[in-house]
């Protein structure tokens, strides 16, 4: 489900599901666990994150048929998505996510939880748990947080809207948008001026600004209570409403119970 490229200290992992528009499941999230761990012995100091050149749809986000039924919590700790998230952000290296087609819930997520994002110009990308009826979790959200800002993250997460991301570089979210025909050669660009540097100095600096940004005080209290609200909404008829259809390939009704 991934392909996977490595000339010397750059490696690059293509998402190869395309009859599932490269939703993300846990198969896929163990071929890429298994591979960063390779990369990390192999000295690799720069990942490249891509779909197939050419792919309208960069990836559709989390399996939803690996959504676990209502009464099950749909993005715990052990969650395919949330594996994924943390092995990028693990990584003792920057992971550059190259865009291109569309970009859809999980994988919105994933793509902000890259070190640098550089799309080509039309992708769009979708926050897309209200329509799905989905209680994002916690360290999610605070993915979308710490890549724009407050109100952009409500924005996206609110009206599920593709944002293009020409918008998204406006405000900072993306590091550039080209033109197709120079992705592959402006993200190899900078790729190879990152390895040109220093790999301790720069694993060292990733890993303070992942410190940083997650350094958040919380109550216990306040923990439990998301998490209490959170199993409302996944224990709600909503949230089976969604799963089925989307099985069923319909618009969900959501009557908020
Ligand atoms: O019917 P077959 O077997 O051919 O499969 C179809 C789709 O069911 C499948 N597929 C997916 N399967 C599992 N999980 C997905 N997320 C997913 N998306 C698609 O792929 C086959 C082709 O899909 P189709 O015919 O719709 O392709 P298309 O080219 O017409 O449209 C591409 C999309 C991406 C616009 C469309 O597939 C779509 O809207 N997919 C769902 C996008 C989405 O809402 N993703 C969020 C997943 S849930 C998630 O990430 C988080 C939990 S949350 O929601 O909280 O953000």
């Amino acid at each position: 489900m991934l392909l996977v490229e490595q000339t010397d200290r750059i490696a690059t992992l293509t998402l190869n599901r395309e009859d599932k528009r490269n939703a993300l499941c846990e198969q896929m999230v163990e071929e890429f666990s298994a591979a960063m761990a390779r990369f990390v012995a192999a000295n690799v100091r720069c990942v490249v994150l891509r779909a197939k050149p050419g792919s309208k749809v960069w990836s559709a986000g989390h399996d939803i048929d690996e959504l676990p039924a209502a009464g099950f919590d749909p993005l715990g700790w052990r969650d395919p998505l949330r594996k994924l998230i943390r092995e990028i952000e693990n990584f003792p290296g920057p992971v550059i996510a190259m865009v291109e087609g569309s970009v859809w819930g999980g994988a919105c997520e994933t793509v902000f939880a890259c070190d640098l994002v550089i799309a080509a110009s039309g992708a769009v990308f979708a926050a897309t748990p209200a329509k799905h009826s989905v209680p994002y979790n916690i360290t999610g959200l605070l993915t979308f947080l710490n890549a724009a800002n407050l109100r952009l993250a409500k924005e996206m997460l609110f009206t599920a809207d593709p944002i293009p991301a020409e918008r998204l570089r406006d405000l900072g979210v993306i590091n550039h948008v080209v033109a197709t025909s120079e992705l592959e050669s402006h993200t190899y660009a900078m790729a190879q001026r990152i390895v040109g540097n220093a790999p301790l100095s720069i694993a060292v600096m990733k890993e303070q600004l992942r410190i940083l940004a997650g350094a958040h005080t919380m109550s216990p209290e306040d923990f439990e209570r998301i998490q209490g609200l959170r199993r409302v909404v996944y224990n709600s008829q909503d949230y089976a409403e969604g799963l089925q259809a989307f099985k069923e390939k319909r618009k969900p009704t959501f009557r908020g119970k």
